[in-house]
């Protein structure tokens, strides 16, 4: 069961509730909201900095629009948690994130308050604009269009895209700037001090044109954006002006939460912790424990960009979470945060390539989708010498379907000139660092997942491997298994206890996807007439679609099986209930054997 709410929040169900309260108990509602989501938070976690900041932005647009006829977006949708709360979902919110449970995003087949799915950063201007024209193509000119943004959304190229098209559009279109002043790290760029001076000089320069008039938008702000009974105001006054304007709030991330505005990057996404004192609760201890992938990625790029001048680290937006930051602290003249802009990442990435540099570009796989054209175009038609890691790869968990790294192995892998791997624990991650960064390796992926792997001798001298070359892991004569990447570990786990059955499975690593060890798997198509491909990603187009191909070319009669995500979105869970669902984890792949 979840927190119990406020005795006012108690009372709220749909903004129709809301709308029925007087304007001077909306700040105590905003309070019992914070109470509420805090306790929440604290047992199941979530995404509590960014939420706590947008209460009064939430209360405010319900309040005073007709949402859901009005349509409201929220940019990213993990600020969203009051208009969760506020439309229809408060008894369900102990379950948010969960499986089976409410999305920690907003999701147009959740609500029909949710105007519109987010995850992703910078969508939202462009989706409300086209609602907006689709309005009034229909006839419909009263309807609001709203995009609530933060600052570091708002400088993402997409969202720059649509302010300039919508500028030059009647579109009925409200963007809320919900200014923090800060991404999940320090906000980087030349728009955040832009940002910053007009906050501070607002009185003087309004009367000149300031950025977002010289897109033809009513710029109105800035304002406080906790000062509730403020805020309902303007947008009063602001709700029939035709047009697209954009009201500049100020915020606070991780509002009425002493350790959260402290703290604003660790309490953006906390994990458990203390409801009163804010502390964090680790689970995990701290001994005998494997340390994460993105740390060793982190300490081992410093480690090579010792040894080799050219190495730069290039992340959007993602210091602390892919550990670009250990880097950009030991060597800040080439480590580059760009903020939330994947396809600028790649891009620059090759421009610095073109030059000699060794960039290591660190994408989360579910960004990467992004800048596919870049990887292609600028890239690897080019033969530059980038190394892509890919973190995040394979079904992420509590995040879920916007988020998955569920498609890199299978689109990356039809692009010519790349070489695409896998490690299959940290040391491996290491050695596939060293090996992408010798002169020649050409454009190199480097796949691997979310947190930690299992305890290997991680910290011995990095070595070269055979660029194609798979590993056996164990022998076998009944069956053989191919997996890729720390799904492996799995299929270790499962072989194990099908000895106990009296079955002999051989499993093999095989590490590279592109170019595939083919002499490998002419052994494994000799020697076994059942086999099995496991992968954490698309079963279309990877590492079976791989091996079927293969197989097809060469005429081999072997049965293959083929593991991985199936071909629809997997929602959110614990990483092992999403592998229990597909069928992969170390129960899956047993059970899969056995039936064979
Ligand atoms: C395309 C993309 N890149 C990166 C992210 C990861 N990400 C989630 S929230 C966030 C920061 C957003 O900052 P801002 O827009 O200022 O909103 P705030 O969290 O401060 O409210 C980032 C980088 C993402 N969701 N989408």
């Amino acid at each position: 069961m979840g927190a119990i709410p406020g005795k006012i929040l108690s009372q709220i169900d749909y903004p129709a509730d809301l709308k029925k309260l007087p304007e001077d108990q909306l700040a105590l509602l905003c309070k019992e909201i914070r109470d509420f989501l805090i306790e929440e938070t604290s047992q199941n976690p979530g995404h509590l900095g960014s939420s706590l900041g947008a209460v009064e932005l939430a209360v405010a647009i319900h309040y005073v629009f007709d949402t859901p006829y009005d349509k409201l977006i929220w940019d990213v949708g993990h600020e969203a948690y009051a208009h969760k709360i506020l439309t229809g979902r408060r008894d369900l919110f102990h379950t948010n994130r969960t499986y089976g449970g409410i999305s920690g995003f907003p999701k147009m087949s959740e609500s029909e308050y949710d105007a519109f799915g987010t995850g992703h950063a910078s969508t939202s201007l462009s989706a409300a604009l086209g609602m907006a024209v689709a309005s009034a193509l229909q006839g419909d000119h009263d309807r609001m269009h709203i995009s609530v943004i933060g600052d570091a959304a708002l400088a993402g190229g997409m969202a720059m895209e649509a302010l300039n098209n919508a500028g030059v559009s009647k579109a009925n279109l409200l963007v809320i700037l919900n200014d923090n002043g800060i991404s999940i790290d320090p906000n980087v760029g030349a728009f955040k001090d832009y940002l910053a001076r007009i906050t501070q000089e607002q009185p003087v320069l309004h009367t000149r044109s300031n950025f977002f008039e010289a897109f033809n938008f009513q710029y109105f702000g800035p304002v406080d954006g906790h000062d509730i009974i403020y805020l309902v105001r303007r947008l009063r006054e602001i709700r029939y002006i035709p047009g697209p304007k954009l009201l500049h709030t100020i915020t606070t991330k991780g509002k009425g939460f002493k350790k959260a505005e402290e703290e604003q990057t660790i309490y953006h996404a906390p994990g458990l912790f203390n409801k009163i004192t804010g502390e964090l609760i680790n689970k995990e201890g701290s001994s005998g424990i494997p340390p994460k992938f993105q740390e060793v990625f982190g300490r081992t790029l410093v480690e090579l960009a010792k040894m080799n001048d050219k190495i730069i680290g290039i992340t959007p937006a993602m210091p602390t979470g892919s550990s670009m930051n250990i880097m950009m602290a030991e060597m800040p003249n080439r480590a580059f945060d760009v903020g939330i802009a994947e396809q600028h990442a790649v891009t620059f990435a090759a421009g610095l390539a073109a030059q000699g540099m060794i960039p290591f570009c660190n994408i989360y796989s579910s960004f990467m989708q992004r800048a596919f054209d870049q990887v292609i175009h600028d890239v690897a038609l080019q033969k530059l010498h980038v190394v892509f890691c890919l973190d995040r790869g394979g079904l992420v968990g509590e995040d879920g379907s916007t988020h998955h790294g569920a498609y890199d192995l299978a689109y990356f892998r039809s692009i010519p000139n790349l070489t695409i791997c896998s490690p299959i624990n940290e040391e491996d991650l290491r050695n596939m660092m060293y090996t992408a960064q010798l002169p020649g390796a050409g454009t190199f992926v480097i796949r691997y997942p979310k947190g930690r792997g299992v305890m290997t001798d991680w910290q011995r001298p990095m070595e070269k491997l055979n660029v194609g070359t798979g590993n056996k892991i164990s022998e076998g004569s009944d069956i053989a298994i191919v997996s890729i990447g720390p799904i492996g570990n799995e299929v270790i786990q499962a072989t194990e206890k099908l000895k106990t059955k009296g079955i002999s499975a051989a499993h093999y690593d095989i590490r590279f996807l592109k170019p595939i060890d083919e002499n490998l798997l002419h052994d494994i198509f000799r020697k076994f007439d059942k086999i099995i491909s496991v992968e954490d990603g698309t079963i279309i187009g990877g590492l079976g679609s791989a091996i079927a191909e293969f197989k097809a070319d060469n005429h081999y009669e072997a049965q293959l099986i083929r593991l991985g995500i199936p071909d629809r979105f997997i929602e959110q869970g614990s990483v092992g209930e999403l592998w229990r669902e597909c069928g992969f984890d170390a129960g899956g792949i047993y059970d899969t054997v056995l039936s064979l």
